[in-house]
């Protein structure tokens, strides 16, 4: 029975939070109040522990009833924040994390924006919605200036004790253009400000808003609405959130910052959330936090952020903790209209965007929907055989038709990443690490033998993408950039977001020297309008890769970086340290030769440590990336050198047992680096040309070696607007994309050493070469390297249309390039076109009538 309870044990839940949090207060209270000691320089306002208390009596003891004037939502309100408004900004900006991140974004868009911008229109509002005491508006001056840059500022909210700090803070700065209006959120329209009627200051008689046009007005919307931890104090945030999308500037940017618990369940059938890296709240976290921010009347359930990424398309999106009270979760969220900003064809169409950018994904001819009228297109879609379609297509055409917003890839600025299923266990299986932190492959060969010019249409493996730069140093048509590990691609959005986005100076620091102390800030202020929503949380998440005071930088990160350590490692060990530092700075072959064969090579070629280390299968695929099949492709060819004249034995691995192959290995591994490691130290000194050896050893290029893509020409030539516009990144198998391309389109395909991957005499090698052989143009050529000096598969290349040239082999002592680390290199010329089995009939059950969709 309830009455023989002691009533000391609260019974009602809140109470029950409030037991449980209050030892977290007391926590909290500690920090506030030491952290406040040290940074009394916080301009006005009582001080830190005064403001403490009068924040903790505010938020945990103070019941929020009202003052029974009976006014909802604002007499709530105002109970809150009338005790504390004075104190407010001090103690919010600890526990309001993410602000200046989320500024320092919408600010970043809106210049890129400005920049393109043709007319100098240079009427710019932005709306700041719950803006309290106006912190972030004046915060934004540290990205833009303020007065300058905006038309002008409305701050809206309900507090009128809240308002009044923020009028006296601009008065204070003197700042015009920044109008504060004290008014609920739903009822704000930009018309009753704009039309220049009146300098609407408190409360503005508003007409309700047309319930049933939802029409921007005749100003044209604002370009920039902002709502920063005020979504979640809102109680009825449809409305408002509904209203935003009227308020909205066609092209205009949302930028959000709040709390938020989520749970990865919820998100799991959504596509355009725009990546996921952080956002799994656990069991405990959504039950706390949801719990104890109800006390304050701060709404933390899922609902609010979902319905905003489902009225709106997401630009950026990124989750974090406040570490400091307790990992708090928060959000930071960037959005625009649903409908994709156009600004690549004529407007109104939402289909068109998705047409254009599937039209260049698949190489096919891009027919516009203004050629047609609309029955004419839906004639020819059902008439005409199938079309290719990309997957992104595909994707967007699915959520079109549920009225969901598009994959957050169609809403980028820049249309060089192409949507994929980050989920999809062949993406994941790289736990969140690229293999190469540099490109293994030799640019200068490539260039030479490539010879590239403005008709091409290139496909090749992305890895870290350097070559794939080198490649657009030679402006070719089309680049299809390939990777099926998400992050060797997001390290090539990297690179092509700091070419358009950084000036030489800060682009050799990321990647000449692999460090850069202010990564973070630029990431934020200047990369991210560049990249896609995955690719910034990639990086935002991985600051430390450039930052880390402890970390060696870039190259040493990845999975190539336990070779780069364990050479270091033995350098140590093995007392050859000094020696590397002189064999880099060696001026000439000889002297090079010298230190090499006396000093270096007796240590480090010594056959105990190729048996113990080198030629564990373990090893090379950890840190070398070499997979079984390849190891076994280098063991054959072993076999077959070492076989008596006269009985010779086949190259192939085909042609052994796998014990056979096995028991050759220590030898083989050994013979291989013979091979790669003396013709290199022969033909080319490493501290003055051959960067790939360089970075190896010393973990960061020099200003006098370094690949042809970070030498200042380069960079001056790919930072102009529209150096990329023909760059596609592909996050899929090579057999995927080349499946998808129109036939016959593509001129080259560099697959590096990929074909070495197969299972030797796979049907799946024959299915990629005749795959290859449709894509291809006629005369189009396939770059590869093998570690075999005659490959298996070079067969099957010739059964399937190819003629092939060995254009480098690693025969007695010759180097096929400065990497030398693949045995032969090959070029298959298509000469014929193969009778194609119908292999891929795209299933069209999915197609709707994109012309009556409405988003
Ligand atoms: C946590 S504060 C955030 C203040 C400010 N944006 C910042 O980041 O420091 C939330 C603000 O939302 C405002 N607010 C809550 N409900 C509102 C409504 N219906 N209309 C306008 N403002 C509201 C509150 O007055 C409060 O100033
Ligand atoms: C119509 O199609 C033709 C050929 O495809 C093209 O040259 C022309 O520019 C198109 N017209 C419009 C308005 O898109
Ligand atoms: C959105 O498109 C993706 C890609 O095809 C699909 O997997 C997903 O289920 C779609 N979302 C919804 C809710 O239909
Ligand atoms: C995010 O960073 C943490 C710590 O550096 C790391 O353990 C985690 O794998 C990263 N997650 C992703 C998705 O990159
Ligand atoms: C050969 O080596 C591989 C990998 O080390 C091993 O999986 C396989 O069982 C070995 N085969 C024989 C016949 O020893
Ligand atoms: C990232 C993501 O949400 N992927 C999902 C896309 O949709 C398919 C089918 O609904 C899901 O299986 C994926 O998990």
């Amino acid at each position: 029975m309830a009455s023989l309870i002691p009533n000391i044990l609260p019974r009602d839940p809140h109470s029950q939070i409030f037991i449980v949090g209050a030892s977290l207060v007391v926590l909290i209270g500690f920090i506030f109040a030491s952290t406040f000691r040290f940074s009394k320089k916080v301009d006005e306002g009582p001080g830190g522990l005064a403001s403490f208390l009068r924040f903790f009596y505010a938020s945990f003891l103070k019941p929020h009833t009202g003052d029974g004037t009976g006014n909802g939502q604002q007499d709530a309100l105002e109970s809150f924040y009338k005790a504390q408004a004075g104190v407010y900004d001090a103690t919010r900006k600890r526990l309001l994390r993410g602000r200046e991140d989320m500024l320092g974004l919408v600010a970043a868009q809106l210049v890129h924006k400005a920049g393109n911008e043709r007319t100098q229109d240079t009427k710019r509002i932005w709306v700041d919605i719950g803006g309290g005491t106006g912190w972030n508006i004046e915060a934004m001056s540290g990205f833009v200036s303020v007065p300058e840059f905006f038309s002008s500022v409305y701050l809206v909210d309900f507090s009128p004790s809240l308002c009044e700090v923020a009028r006296k803070r601009f008065a204070r700065l003197g700042w015009t253009n920044v109008k504060v209006v004290c008014q609920d959120a739903r009822t704000f329209r930009l018309e009753d400000h704009e039309n220049g009627a009146s300098d609407a200051v408190g409360y503005a008689a508003s007409t309700n808003p047309s319930y049933f046009a939802e029409k921007t007005g005749s100003v044209g919307g604002a370009d920039l609405v902002t709502l920063s931890y005020s979504l979640s104090m809102i109680p009825d945030f449809y409305s408002v959130i509904d209203s935003l999308s009227a308020l909205l500037a066609p092209s205009g940017t949302i930028g959000v910052v709040d709390f938020y618990v989520q749970s990865i369940v919820d998100l799991s059938c959504r596509n355009y959330t725009g990546g996921a890296i952080n956002r799994h709240v656990n069991w405990f976290g959504r039950l706390f936090w949801r719990a104890w921010f109800d006390v304050d009347r701060v709404g933390l359930e899922a609902g609010r952020r979902d319905y905003l990424e489902y009225r709106f398309g997401t630009v950026l999106s990124a989750d974090s903790r406040n570490y400091l009270l307790g990992s708090i979760p928060y959000y930071v969220w960037l959005g625009c209209s649903k409908r994709p900003d156009a600004s690549l064809s004529t407007p109104n169409y939402p289909h068109e965007i998705v047409e254009r950018i599937d039209a260049a994904v698949t190489e096919s001819p891009y027919l516009s929907p203004i050629n047609h009228t609309q029955t004419l297109s839906r004639t020819v879609e059902r008439s005409t055989p199938p079309e290719i379609r990309s997957k992104a297509f595909d994707a967007a055409i699915i959520n079109l038709s549920a009225n969901l917003p598009l994959p957050s890839f169609f809403y980028q600025n820049h249309h060089w990443r192409i949507h994929y299923d980050d989920q999809l266990k062949k993406h994941t299986q790289f736990k969140h690490e690229y293999i190469y932190a540099f490109t293994w492959e030799d640019s200068r060969v490539d260039y030479r033998l490539l010879k590239l010019g403005p008709h091409d249409v290139v496909l090749a493996i992305t890895s870290a993408g350097d070559n794939i730069l080198s490649y657009a140093l030679s402006s070719p048509a089309r680049i299809h950039a390939v990777d099926l590990n998400p992050n060797q691609n997001h390290l090539l959005e990297l690179k092509v977001a700091a070419y358009s986005a950084l000036p030489y100076a800060d682009f050799w620091k990321l990647f000449g020297l692999g460090k850069h102390p202010n990564f973070r800030s630029l990431l934020i202020s200047r990369l991210s309008p560049h990249m896609s929503s995955r690719a910034f949380q990639y990086w935002l998440n991985n600051t430390d890769v450039f930052m880390s005071a402890r970390g060696k930088g870039l190259y040493e990160t990845g999975g190539s970086r336990h070779a780069i350590r364990i050479v270091r490692l033995l350098s140590t060990a093995l007392g050859f340290r000094g020696q590397i530092k002189r064999l880099l700075e060696a001026k000439t072959l000889n002297e090079q030769r010298e230190i090499w064969t006396k000093r270096i090579r007796p240590l480090i070629m010594s056959r105990v440590l190729s048996y113990l280390v080198v030629s564990q299968e373990k090893f090379l695929w950890a840190a070398l990336g070499v997979p079984h099949n390849q190891l076994a492709m280098l063991e054959a060819d072993h076999i077959a050198a070492e076989s008596i004249p006269g009985a010779p034995s086949p190259s192939s691995p085909l042609g052994h047992s796998e014990k056979e192959l096995n028991s050759s290995r220590g030898q083989a591994v050994w013979e291989y680096m013979v091979q790669t490691l003396d013709p290199v130290i022969e033909s080319s000194i490493i501290g003055e040309d051959n960067p790939y050896y360089l970075v190896c050893l010393q973990g960061a290029y020099s200003q006098r070696c370094h690949p042809d893509y970070l030498k200042p020409k380069s960079h001056q030539k790919l930072s102009r607007p529209g150096a990329f516009d023909g760059l596609r990144i592909h996050t899929d198998e090579i057999n995927e994309v080349v499946n998808r391309l129109t036939p016959g389109t593509l001129t080259v395909a560099v697959v590096m050493d990929s074909m070495d991957w197969f299972d030797p005499g796979a049907e799946a090698a024959n299915t990629q070469i005749s795959k290859l052989n449709r894509a291809l143009k006629l005369g189009g050529r396939v770059l590869l390297r093998s570690a075999a000096l005659t490959p298996w598969y070079i067969a099957a290349f010739e059964e399937h249309g190819f003629t092939s040239k060995r254009v480098g082999a690693r025969i007695g002592g010759a180097c096929i390039d400065r990497v030398n680390m693949y045995a032969s290199c090959y070029i298959l010329t298509k000469i014929e076109n193969l009778a194609q089995p119908t292999s891929r009939t795209p299933s069209r059950e999915n197609s709707v009538d994109l012309e009556t969709l409405e988003i």
